[in-house]
């Protein structure tokens, strides 16, 4: 049996239907009662950023086998407690960085120069009224990137089509990058009109962009989150935007989905996303047929398309 761990994809769960014996674990509300009948069938878990299989779950899981995520972040899933009991994990990598890169960019013009106010206005009938106030330029900022993996190198190169000054922040400078390095984030943010979040979710960059960040981004400054919403402290960027010691914010994530707080509605200098930067219909079949791929793989005997454990 295959566990799904929330509902993702209508693609990938009638394909998962057609090949596993499929359970979804949302239809059970009771979970305790679901796992004492059904645990000892349970041979892999297909999640993704809302749900994975935490520390408890696999607990209660003694046959599994893998856990095969529907998604490139892996914050949802005990990698080491897999690793303990040698249970395999995938991800979907690489399938989704044009489109989440795309969408850091698409956010970075809608803050900037205002897109969806501009929308509005014209919808509105304000356009015959009077001109449309003037908005900020984005070619040539300093675009200042926190991670320079598969998506934050995606993201860059992107950026420097709009002549954009490029730098980053990560564990280590990368050897094969010109990018400038910055070895703290204070510094990449002191010298950035723009930050981009693109790392993993882990201990360490949870709330990398705490105070001290929003504050020396600062009234001009501009953050844009396609990581994960932790890696934000959000109460602290709700004040910052609140009280102007920030210019803005484009936001693909938040800390507690699907709740956004709510005082981030009334401000005029945010752009508020669904966690879509992967939701194209290309991707996500891309990303279905790596969950696919990787179960098929694993219950045949077969290297593993997207190993990570
Ligand atoms: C998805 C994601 O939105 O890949 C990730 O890490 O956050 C996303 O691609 C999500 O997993 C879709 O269910």
């Amino acid at each position: 049996g295959v566990l799904l761990a929330c509902p993702m994809n209508t693609y990938l769960e009638e394909e998962l239907t057609k090949r596993y014996n499929l359970f979804h674990f949302s239809n059970f509300p009771d979970r305790t009662q679901f796992l004492s009948q059904h645990a000892n069938s349970i041979r892999a878990v297909v999640g993704n950023a809302f749900a994975g299989a935490d520390a408890s779950l696999i607990d209660a899981l003694p046959k599994l086998e893998i856990v095969s995520s529907f998604s490139v972040g892996l914050d949802k899933i005990d990698l080491g407690k897999c690793k303990e009991r040698g249970i395999k994990v995938t991800n979907t990598p690489d399938v989704l960085t044009d489109d989440v890169a795309d969408l850091a960019i698409g956010l970075m013009l809608a803050v900037l120069r205002r897109i969806p106010q501009c929308d509005l206005y014209v919808r509105n009938g304000l356009w015959k009224k009077g001109d449309f106030r003037l908005t900020t330029r984005f070619s040539g900022k300093r675009v200042g990137i926190i991670g320079l993996g598969r998506i934050g190198a995606a993201v860059a190169k992107r950026a420097e089509a709009f002549d954009c000054p490029i730098s980053y922040y990560s564990r280590s400078k990368k050897a094969d990058s010109n990018y400038t390095y910055y070895p703290s984030v204070i510094e990449l943010v002191s010298n950035c009109d723009i930050l981009v979040v693109a790392c993993a979710l882990t201990e360490e960059t949870r709330h990398i962009v705490n105070r001290e960040v929003l504050d020396a981004l600062g009234p001009k400054g501009v953050l844009i989150n396609i990581g994960r919403g932790p890696h934000v402290d959000e109460p602290e960027l709700v004040k910052a935007l609140s009280d102007g010691r920030l210019g803005g914010a484009g936001l693909d994530v938040f800390a507690n989905e699907p709740h956004v707080p709510e005082e981030l509605f009334k401000l005029d200098n945010v752009v508020l996303l669904p966690h879509v930067a992967s939701g194209t219909e290309e991707t996500r079949t891309d990303m279905a047929n790596l969950v696919l791929g990787n179960l098929e793989a694993h219950f045949n005997g077969k290297p593993l398309l997207t190993p990570v454990v």
